[in-house]
């Protein structure tokens, strides 16, 4: 697959004092934005004119992948349908220094592109989100998509102890050394969240800056389905819960078996304390087997936690080596370019 051009970049438009010349590619998924993908390739290509734009185009029925390549983009065809899918591809196959990826719908403005790169290139960030939410941003949300947002939010800085402020947002930049390291699996618009979580648990750096977003124009329709991507985005703030933090997970569900077995246990408990007797069996089984499923929860959470403690460790060491070779990969083809 193509590698991203070596551009010199405008300094001064990211106001850096140390970077010299980068690859940059601006990474747009699609699906069926035939009205609007000129305009985004157009506005991006005016921003970083030597980067390279690549579209990746899933099953499209309309002429989206035709329009991209004639404005000069280099389309890619995903298969598998889904923005996560696409977005997995495109880690694993586009070789750049920086990236940038955006939705297809021009709802961003290409003009904050450079604030997105610039903490990646001043090595202050792995990650940079372009906040929809952040204060002084002129967001046009619809009410329901404003509400998810906020909900997801709220969920995902309470149970990681964050304090972001746009979880979903489509416009992000990102270091060579994050898009190579960070394993995806989800396939639909579970992956902002995904991309948020497994950023956060890597010790990733995350960097917000303000972006506007606007309304789709007359005739674009946004693909995501609220009921169906909620529950998925929700689903996957809880598997990454179980998964990064099982004490925690295990933990509130052992606490919450323990308070259900103490319903009938207290009334058993009480009888029996007062005549000695335990006249209520089926309410003393149910006690007990709640307990014992609480305890289980709790020992499950143990294990789990001090093997997850290990991986960490285990990752770490193998993140380090890997950093090492991903930059001598990126030093080597500059050279080659040069
Ligand atoms: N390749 C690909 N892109 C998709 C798919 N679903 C959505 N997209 C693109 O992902 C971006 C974000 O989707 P969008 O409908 O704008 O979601 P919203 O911004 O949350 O309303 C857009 O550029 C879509 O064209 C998909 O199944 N495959
Ligand atoms: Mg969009």
């Amino acid at each position: 697959m193509n590698n991203a051009s070596i551009i010199d970049f405008d300094l001064s438009a990211t106001g850096d004092q140390t970077a010299g010349e980068q690859a940059i590619a601006v990474l747009i998924p699609c699906y069926n934005e035939e009205r609007t993908i000129a305009r985004v390739v157009a506005d991006f290509r005016k921003q970083l004119p030597r980067a390279t734009i690549y579209v990746f185009d899933n099953n499209s029925t309309d002429r989206t992948a035709a329009i991209a390549a004639q404005c000069g983009a280099v389309v890619i065809a995903e298969p598998r349908q889904g923005k996560g899918f696409v977005v997995q591809s495109m880690f694993r196959h586009v070789e750049a220094d920086l990236y940038i990826m955006v939705d297809g719908d021009d709802t961003y403005p290409a003009a904050a592109v450079h604030s997105l790169l610039q903490p990646v290139l001043s090595n202050r960030a792995d990650m940079v989100v372009g906040s929809r939410l952040l204060p002084g941003t002129r967001s046009r949300f619809k009410r329901l998509n404003l509400l998810g947002n906020q909900f997801f939010l709220s969920t995902l800085n309470s149970v990681f102890n964050t304090q972001l402020s746009d979880i979903l947002s489509g416009y992000r930049g990102f270091s060579r050394t994050f898009v190579k390291s960070v394993a995806l699996v989800g396939g639909g618009f579970e992956v902002e969240t995904e991309l948020t979580i497994k950023a956060l648990e890597a010790g990733m750096r995350i960097v917000e800056v303000p972006t506007d977003l606007s309304e789709r124009p007359e005739g674009s329709f946004s693909k995501i389905h609220k009921v169906r991507d909620g529950i998925r985005i929700l689903c996957t703030i809880f598997a990454l819960l179980r998964d990064y933090k099982p004490l925690a997970f295990f933990g509130c569900l052992a606490l919450a078996f323990s308070a259900a077995a103490l319903v009938p246990g207290s009334v058993v408990i009480w009888e029996y304390l007062r005549t000695g007797l335990v006249p209520r069996i089926p309410s003393a089984v149910l006690a007990v087997g709640m307990g014992l499923v609480a305890g289980l929860c709790l020992t499950v959470g143990i294990i789990l936690h001090s093997m997850t403690r290990r991986i960490c460790e285990l990752e770490y060491l193998i993140r380090s080596v890997a950093n090492q070779n991903i930059k001598k990969v990126g030093a080597a083809q500059r050279r080659q370019a040069a």
